[in-house]
């Protein structure tokens, strides 16, 4: 279940929207927005706080504070309660469309009383946008495709939120005297970027009292459907989490089934066949006797199979199959190779925590290094400039002594500009340790530009890693078109890394694209770009990633030692 923070967190960014929605002017969106970012990634929790503590949360004043305090003793907010009212909520909704903003919304909401995502595809595919005043035939387009993509994204979560989901059941019921065994299965355990429902799987001899417990959780909103074996609710933010018992002598097999993937399933349902076995939930078993061969656990099943056992992160029937009978399945990444993270913020610029937090919590995650990035100058209203990125290094000096296990260094996001030159000058760039640099606007260069673009980024010798490379924005933003194959190349030829975002929104490279870079020798970033300290988490759905992408420790700038990850840098710099 989400914490009191990411609940608050949400009502003020729902907020911002309706704001926004009801025409506000922008100073003030702006500080529901901040607040609520700012909400979500501090480390206290907000109902450990008295006022004073909640003023000290950045972007949170005593206004701010006052309706947090609101929202903690009554559970509601009652000027937002007014704003939902006034707004629409399909209005909400239609600003999830990709190129479709909050004036566009009011726009068709007023001229054509469109109020929902449904009605304005029938306005939009009947013709009846053109000729309203602002919105042009690429408009029509955009929006058509702009729904298409928020639909094929739409009902489906983000994993972060999965996971959080999916814990607190476990939580809740793991206690239970009836609970054998409790963990997740489905795309959560697979690791895929966003997940369409949660399956939770229990080993239980007793599953009647596991089930209605279940049921009864304060988060269950609706129960889908009450049975011996299967329970399915629907939890007040939404969520469907379906929950299966099994006997714990079939242990194993039933968490490949319910793992999945389908299609990773049905393959070695068939290599079962084959031998005149039966594969099912309940084990593998001879077809004409129907003795038990394997079950308990999934090293078992997977080995009466002639298989080793496969990561839950590979089982995409994307050839995990014949690799693994061919002695060919990679050793994949994992949590404890990485040794440092390669890019992240502070305060300086649009982080939410001062450095020394951002430190503490790196050295508590086992690093032996950590690279702080902060932005750029060239990136508006927040980038830092000179000054501040030399004072920055001087308190990192000063910080260095109470780490001595821990190396930081000094890096910056600089930003590629249109033509794919960065900022500051060469001789600034060489005072750093390690650049990233990203693309932060201009997302819909035409290919062959936003290809030449990369490119020459990656050309620059004091670049090492390109960040979130294809800046999409699960279900708010497209990638950017590239030829994936060029950026690849360069990639290798100049010696630059590509970076695996493991921001839950980001998830950029993503699975498919990682598997493409590795083949072709390219080197890859695992890194949190985190703006907060609990953001360092998030480095499990970026390592999931890799491995989805059958990445090894050795495809992994960041699992290198500290004198492999300089070398990685002075052998691109000139001199
Ligand atoms: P999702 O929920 O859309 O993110 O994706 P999954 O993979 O979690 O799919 P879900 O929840 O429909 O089913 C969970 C697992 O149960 C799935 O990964 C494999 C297994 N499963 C479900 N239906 C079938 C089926 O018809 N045949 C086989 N072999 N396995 C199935
Ligand atoms: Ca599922
Ligand atoms: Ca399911
Ligand atoms: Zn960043």
């Amino acid at each position: 279940m989400p914490s009191t923070n990411e609940t608050v967190e949400a009502l003020f960014a729902e907020w911002a929207e309706l704001l926004q929605l009801a025409g506000a002017d922008a100073f003030r969106v702006r500080a529901y927005e901040k607040a609520a970012r700012s909400i979500g990634g501090f480390s206290k929790d907000l109902r450990d706080l008295d006022d004073k503590g909640l003023r000290a949360i950045p972007s949170v004043g005593a206004s701010m504070a006052a309706r947090i305090r609101e929202y903690l003793e009554t559970g509601t907010l009652h000027e937002l309660e007014d704003l939902r009212e006034q707004v629409p909520a399909g209005l909400r909704e239609m600003m999830r469309i990709p190129s479709l903003g909050p004036k566009k919304a009011i726009l068709l909401h007023e001229t054509l009383g469109i109020s929902t995502v449904d009605e304005l595809a029938g306005a939009a595919r009947d013709g009846k946008l053109r000729g309203i005043k602002g919105l042009g035939q690429k408009t029509e387009e955009n929006l058509l495709r702009g729904i298409q993509n928020l639909r094929e994204h739409g009902g489906r979560i983000l994993i972060d939120a999965a996971m959080d989901a999916a814990v607190g059941v476990i939580e809740a019921l793991r206690g239970l005297a009836e609970v054998d065994q409790i963990t997740y299965a489905g795309s959560l355990r697979r690791m895929r970027d966003t997940i369409g429902d949660i399956d939770i799987l229990v080993a239980s001899a007793n599953a009647a009292p596991i089930m209605d417990s279940f049921a009864g959780l304060s988060s269950v909103k609706e129960v889908l459907a009450h049975g011996e074996t299967k329970t399915s609710v629907l939890t007040d933010t939404g969520l469907q989490i379906d929950l299966r018992t099994v006997p714990a002598d079939a242990w194993g097999a039933a968490l490949i089934y319910f793992t999945g993937s389908k299609s990773h399933n049905i393959k070695i349902r068939e290599i079962a066949v084959r031998r005149g076995w039966k594969l099912s939930e309940w084990g593998l078993f001879k077809a004409d006797t129907g003795k038990k061969i394997a079950a308990e656990t999934e090293e078992e099943v997977y080995e009466a199979l002639g298989l080793p056992w496969i990561p839950p992160t590979m089982r995409e029937d994307t050839g995990e199959i014949e690799a693994a009978f061919a002695g060919t399945l990679p050793t994949v990444v994992e949590r404890r190779d990485i040794r440092g993270d390669l890019h992240s913020h502070t305060n300086l610029t649009d982080g939410l925590a001062p450095l020394e937090e951002m430190l503490a919590a790196a050295a508590a995650a086992g690093y032996s290094y950590y690279v702080v990035t902060d932005h750029a100058e060239g990136l508006p209203m927040t980038g830092m400039d000179r000054g501040k990125a030399l004072a920055q290094r001087k308190r990192i000096a000063t910080l260095q002594k109470k780490y001595p296990k821990m190396t930081i260094l000094h890096g910056s996001e600089l930003n590629i500009a249109k033509d794919g030159s960065v900022d500051y000058d060469p001789a600034f760039l060489a005072g750093f340790d390690l650049l990233v640099a990203s693309v932060h606007s201009m997302f819909r260069l035409p290919r062959d530009e936003q290809t030449a673009r990369i490119i020459r980024a990656m050309e620059n010798p004091f670049i090492n890693v390109i960040g979130h490379p294809t800046g999409r924005l699960i279900g708010r933003r497209e990638p950017i078109d590239v030829d994936f194959e060029s950026i690849c190349n360069a990639a290798v030829r100049t010696g630059t890394a590509l970076e695996v975002n493991s921001f839950p929104d980001r998830m950029d490279l993503r699975d498919e694209h990682v598997r493409w870079a590795i083949e072709r020798g390219v080197t890859i970033a695992i890194d949190t770009d985190s703006h907060a300290p609990k953001h360092l988490e998030h480095l499990r759905f970026g390592v999931a990633t890799a491995q989805r992408g059958w990445a090894r420790k050795t495809d992994v700038l960041n699992a290198r030692t500290l004198k492999q990850l300089r070398t990685f840098v002075e052998k691109k710099r000139p001199g």
